[in-house]
């Protein structure tokens, strides 16, 4: 009986580690899924030409906001400006700022959905509280004191705030964590996040961003422009100028027997803070020949990197991690499978002009006989 009892339990903690291995194998895998998901609550993003981001369960309702930051009708003496690369739905001209949002304010398809991770960026607030983990703050800015004159609009959803004669929007900022550590957000299509603390962007993974602009000239008689709690970087000066990181996702499939791939820009410089794959996959018998035609990265392997994995993805052997100072061999490298996955990630600071290289299917002997006979070029 005690013997019995013994092999009971024995067995019942077996199945229950086997079981929370399982859940561990799930959880993890489910990591980079779950970047499918927008994240739970409501909230809003600053729409983008090409529209809200594709959604999962809900549907973006749009609106937009018309600041008139003229203080004259006749006279133009208000100077907003923007920066040359923009990409937000809306319109920045000398006496008006226009922009759209898009407000995720369906909460019924949450459950599941992930949270906001920890970084360093600020989103919209919407009607409810701030989605879990983030703190809330706003920007007031004085557009045009002459109420007469002033021709502020706003239409549709919009974020939590007031839009009379003045504009007060509310934000939800995330403030804990580090810009270099990349978040899981989709990035299936294009979105953005307002920096936080600097108008460096937060890391995304698998995505590119870039800083643009807008400068707010307010009202320049009786101005009150402020910001309180936590808002998006430089938003509490007078006249801001605020920051707007535009995403765009740069994983990148390969499926044919030769190709060519570079880093985003290329020969331009690459952008900072930049997180990107390529997958190559060739026929199932053949294997992968890579080969950089230029290569130039910063030196040391804490600042832009370049992985190469010996399969479909990380967890493959690393075939190298080729920076600056450590590039690539001018032979090439070579898969031992029909598949190669490389990430391409940039810190903060300092870009070079990056890479390109081309990639050809082997048969497996040949690969043998170039070993053999390394000064013969195989194609
Ligand atoms: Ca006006
Ligand atoms: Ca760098």
């Amino acid at each position: 009986m005690i013997r019995l009892v013994f092999f009971f339990f024995t067995y019942r903690d077996y199945y229950m580690m086997l079981l929370q291995s399982l859940v561990l194998v799930y959880v993890l895998y489910n990591v980079d899924s779950s970047a499918d998901r927008w994240p739970s609550g409501e909230y809003g993003l600053p729409k983008s030409k090409s529209g809200c981001p594709l959604a999962d369960g809900f549907q973006w309702q749009t609106g937009w906001r018309y600041q008139d930051t003229n203080d004259h009708d006749d006279q133009v003496i208000s100077n907003n400006s923007r920066s040359k690369e923009f990409h937000i739905d809306g319109n920045v001209t000398k006496i008006i700022v226009n922009r759209s949002f898009c407000m995720k304010d369906d909460t019924n398809d949450d459950k599941g959905r992930p949270m906001w991770p920890q970084g360093k960026y600020c989103i919209y607030k919407g009607m409810a509280a701030c989605p879990y983990g983030l703190t809330k703050g706003n920007v007031f800015w004085s557009d045009d004191e002459m109420s007469d004159w002033n021709k502020n609009d706003a239409q549709g959803r919009y974020p939590d705030g007031q839009y009379w004669t003045f504009t007060l929007i509310r934000f939800c900022c995330q403030t804990k964590g580090i810009k270099n550590h990349p978040i899981l957000l989709p990035t299936k299509s294009p979105f953005y996040l307002l920096p936080f603390e600097s108008a460096q962007c937060q890391m995304v993974k698998w995505a590119v961003s870039s800083v643009e602009w807008i400068y707010y000239r307010t009202s320049g008689w009786e101005n009150q422009d402020r910001a309180q709690g936590d808002y998006p970087y430089n938003a509490g000066k007078r006249h801001p100028t605020i920051y707007y990181c535009y995403y765009r996702g740069c994983n990148k499939t390969l499926n044919a027997d030769s190709g060519t791939l570079h880093s985003p820009n290329h020969p331009r410089g690459y952008p900072n803070g930049q997180y990107c794959s390529w997958r190559i996959t060739v026929n199932g018998t053949k294997r992968i020949h890579l080969k950089f035609a230029a290569f130039s990265l910063q030196s040391g392997n804490n600042t832009d990197v370049l992985y190469v994995y010996d399969g479909k993805d990380t967890s493959a052997k690393l075939l190298g991690a080729f920076h600056g100072s450590h590039i690539p061999p001018n032979e090439g490298i070579y898969s031992s499978s029909y598949s190669m996955f490389l990430i391409f990630k940039s810190d903060e600071t300092v870009s070079y002009e990056g890479f390109c290289a081309s990639y050809h299917a082997l048969d497996y002997l040949s690969k043998i006989f170039f070993l053999f006979a390394p000064n013969i070029q195989v194609t």
